[in-house]
C-alpha cells in the first residue's frame, strides 16, 4: 500500500557570522540546471565555533536536504532547533562520537510541535573525519519524518582532506 508522507524540510534560518543565511520556500526543492549546481546551503564552523539555528517545517514541492553543516575536531556546536511541524521531533547526529546524553545526541529528547531546543556539545579533538549525517529520531516520527525529507550532511574536517586524491577532487559547492 502506497503511503504519501508528509514533505518536510530543514530550514536554516541563520548561521553565526557573515550576516546569515536565509531560506525560503523558493530556494529549497527547485531544480537547477546541471552545470554548476547547487548544492545544499554550507554552514561551515567558525573560530572555533558551529552556530545555527535550524528549523524543521513542511514545505510543498520536492525534497530537498537540510544544511551542510562542517565542523572540525574541537570544535563546539551551539544549535539551537525550532520544531515547526505538527508533530514532535529531534536531532540525532549519526556516526559522530559524541555525548548521547544532555543536550548532545540524545535521542530521548522530544521536543514538541511549536516548541525549540538549544543543542549543545563539542566534537572530541581526536574526532576521526569523515562524511555524517543528521536526521530526527524520536521514536514513533523517525520513519514518516525521514522519508518527508529531515536530514542534512554533516561533515567533519580533517586528516582525509590532507589525502592527495581527496584534495584533487572537486566537491559541490565547497570551494
Ligand atoms: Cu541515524
Amino acid at each position: 500500500m502506497a503511503r504519501n508522507f508528509p514533505r518536510h524540510s530543514f530550514l536554516a534560518l541563520a548561521a553565526a557570522g557573515a550576516g546569515g543565511l536565509v531560506l525560503g520556500r523558493g530556494a529549497l526543492g527547485r531544480a537547477q540546471p546541471s552545470a554548476g549546481v547547487a548544492g545544499p546551503a554550507v554552514i561551515r564552523s567558525s573560530g572555533g565555533l558551529l552556530d545555527l539555528d535550524l528549523v524543521a517545517g513542511a514545505t510543498p514541492g520536492s525534497l530537498s536536504p537540510g544544511p551542510r553543516l562542517e565542523v572540525r575536531p574541537g570544535d563546539a556546536v551551539r544549535l539551537r532547533f525550532r520544531n515547526t511541524l505538527e508533530e514532535p521531533s529531534t536531532i540525532h547526529y549519526h556516526g559522530l562520537h559524541v555525548s548521547p546524553g544532555g543536550s548532545a545526541d540524545n535521542v530521548f529528547l522530544s521536543i514538541p510541535g511549536g516548541e525549540s531546543f538549544a543543542y549543545a556539545f563539542e566534537i572530541p579533538a581526536d574526532h576521526p573525519a569523515g562524511l555524517f549525517y543528521y536526521h530526527p529520531h524520536r521514536h514513533g516520527t523517525v520513519s514518516d519524518q525521514g522519508f518527508g525529507g529531515l536530514g542534512g550532511m554533516l561533515v567533519v574536517r580533517g586528516e582525509l582532506d590532507e589525502l592527495l586524491e581527496v584534495r584533487a577532487a572537486r566537491g559541490r559547492s565547497s570551494r
